[in-house]
């Protein structure tokens, strides 16, 4: 029997192993994929980089690591994240403790034992004291239903499972189903080599340029010279990330005129600090109806024909309730002529024929066809393995109306699991390498408290994990983010419930409540 399993060998699953082996805990990482990196060795489409700086999206907890890595760009490309997740793994050793190209396929708590038994797809049943989740909150990509897709004789992606093989779109006639922030990124390197791109979209999405460049030496010297402070500072951000030069008043404080000056000021600087011109434009729906028409008004410039570009302009939702994205020239590729922007809100598809897509009498002829529809998130990769914790409870029975747990940690009656997916937590909504250090921080010191008290098992009590889901939610009620259908409550997904999943009480704010729980004797935890 070892300590601990953990399935997923991401951002998460390598920081775990690493940290579980520095505490003189016995662990193994088991992955699906015959690489690790997680999302960066999934979403390997063309396009793909992250929208959070590097220079904050990146492990913090070794000094030295965080010195001598080198980003090329403010936002680098897939290929250089996953890079550097492999630079990681080689440095700290982690290879010897994961084992690749293997499905965790059902976890079983055993209570007469106290243990879990974790069953994979090469027949292995592997017991451990402890089972650490960290499957992903965007890894179960999905493809919509739709009729007629197994008849298409050309080729279909989903940008969640690119192939590793180069995939060449010159010369051919390509369809893109999503305009989130996958669909965003690829979008405008597909325009470029394709003979031509339709565009099937069911909701105009809102995008901010994301300004990317090479990263310049004094910015990368400014981070690297007190990197330790820059994080610690990141760390009492709502977001987790340092945004500099934001103004610190209500958009409705201001005249309108100072209003789209500071609005401009952050389009012209790139970045997802948008959303953060003033303090309450995720709350306050007059104040983020501003922003949201500055944006559009950015469509209308932008884009040639009129008629175009009302139908990308985003409505119905408030700005950030679909996650905001970044761009590089998404909204000029409508400009060109090998683009045409199919609008699924006049007329849905009928079919997917052999040759490609049928809308009532108009045949749109394609060779491959790109799925940038998202994921099951949150829950999606947790629900395909059967896991199973007091009594034989399962855990998609005791989450059938939706998940719930402590602190996005744990749930009660699966003593032992820690769940890291960024439910009831800020991941989503903030820096995930950073909120992915805390949690395994959290949950690494908390292992070394058992052990240290000579305890068992750790599970949440009902009423803490009752406690905190209705946290969740006021805070979720009190924000805009909650009022538009998205993978954030699950809307996204056929038949799942709709609950608002993520934490959006800010990363300071989560920080405090666990540093707090464990203070008082790990508050609302039943240790045994
Ligand atoms: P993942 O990276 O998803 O890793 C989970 C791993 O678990 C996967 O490798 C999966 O194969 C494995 N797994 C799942 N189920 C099983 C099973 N049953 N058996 C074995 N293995 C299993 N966040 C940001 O903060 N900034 C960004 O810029 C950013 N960019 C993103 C870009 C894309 C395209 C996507 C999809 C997400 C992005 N995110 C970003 C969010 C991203 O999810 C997190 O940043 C982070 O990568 C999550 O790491 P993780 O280790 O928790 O999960
Ligand atoms: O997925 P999404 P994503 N027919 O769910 C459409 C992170 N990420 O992969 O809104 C037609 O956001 C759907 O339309 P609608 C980031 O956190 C980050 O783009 O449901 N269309 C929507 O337009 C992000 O939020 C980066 O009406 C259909 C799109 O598909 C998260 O991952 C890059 C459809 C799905 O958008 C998920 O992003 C990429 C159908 N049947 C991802 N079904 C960075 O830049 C769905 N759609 C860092």
């Amino acid at each position: 029997m070892i300590d601990v399993v953990i399935v997923g060998a991401g951002f998460a699953g390598l920081y775990m192993l690493y940290r579980l082996r520095q505490s003189g805990f016995s662990a193994k990482t088991i992955e699906v994929a015959d690489g690790i990196g997680g999302v960066w060795h999934w979403n390997r489409y063309p396009g793909a980089r992250c929208d959070i700086e590097a220079m904050q999206y990146s492990y913090s907890f070794s000094e030295e690591l965080q010195q001598e890595w080198k980003w090329s760009e403010i936002f680098p490309t897939q290929p250089e994240i996953l890079r550097y997740l492999n630079y990681v793994a080689d440095k700290f050793d982690l290879r010897k403790n994961i084992e690749l190209e293997t499905q965790v396929n059902a976890a079983i708590f055993d209570e007469t034992h106290s243990r879990w038994e974790i069953q994979t797809s090469r027949g292995d049943r592997i017991l451990a004291k402890f089972c650490v989740m960290a499957t992903g909150c965007l890894s179960a990509s999905r493809i919509p239903s739709i009729n007629g897709l197994e008849t298409f004789k050309g080729h279909y992606y989903h940008t969640g499972r690119w192939p590793q093989a180069d995939v060449n779109f010159s010369g051919r006639r390509v369809a893109v189903f999503g305009t989130g922030s996958s669909g965003v990124q690829i979008i405008p390197i597909i325009a470029k080599q394709a003979k031509h791109l339709f565009v099937f979209q069911r909701t105009a999405t809102f995008t901010v340029p994301a300004r990317n460049k090479p990263l310049e030496p004094e910015y990368e010297q400014w981070w690297k010279s007190n990197y330790a402070e820059h994080r610690k500072q990141m760390l009492e951000t709502i977001t987790g990330c340092l945004a500099l030069d934001m103004k610190n008043c209500s958009a409705m404080s201001v005249t309108p005129d100072e209003r789209l000056q500071e609005y401009e000021k952050q389009w012209q600087k790139g970045s997802l600090n948008f959303l953060g011109s003033f303090t309450d434009l995720v709350f306050n729906q007059e104040a983020n109806d501003t922003a949201a028409e500055f944006l559009r008004n950015k469509i209308r410039e932008i884009v040639e024909d009129p008629t175009v570009a009302e139908k990308l302009i985003p409505c119905g939702f408030p700005l950030g309730a679909k996650r905001l994205s970044l761009d590089t020239n998404y909204f000029e590729t409508f400009n060109h002529d090998n683009v045409t922007l199919v609008d699924l809100q006049q007329a849905p598809i009928d079919e997917i024929t052999p040759t490609g897509i049928r809308i009532g009498n108009k045949n749109y002829e394609l060779d491959d066809i790109v799925f940038a529809t998202g994921f099951d998130a949150f829950t999606g990769a947790l629900f395909k393995i059967d896991i199973r914790g007091r009594a034989g409870k399962t855990l998609r029975d005791k989450w059938a109306d939706g998940p719930c747990t402590y602190l996005g940690l744990m749930t009660s009656d699966f003593p032992n699991l820690f769940i890291m997916t960024g439910l009831g937590s800020p991941t989503v909504f903030a820096n995930a390498a950073l909120c992915i250090e805390q949690n395994i921080d959290w949950i690494t010191d908390c292992l070394v408290y058992l052990r240290t008290n000579h305890y068992e098992t750790i599970e949440p009590n009902i009423e803490a994990e009752n406690d905190w889901g209705k946290h969740v939610n006021a805070v979720a009620n009190f924000i805009l983010f909650s009022k538009a259908d998205s993978w954030f409550n699950g809307a996204n997904i056929e038949g799942k419930p709709k609950v608002f999943m993520p934490y959006v009480g800010g990363v300071n704010n989560y920080r405090k409540k666990c540093q707090d729980v464990v203070a008082n004797g790990y508050q609302g935890f039943i240790l045994a």
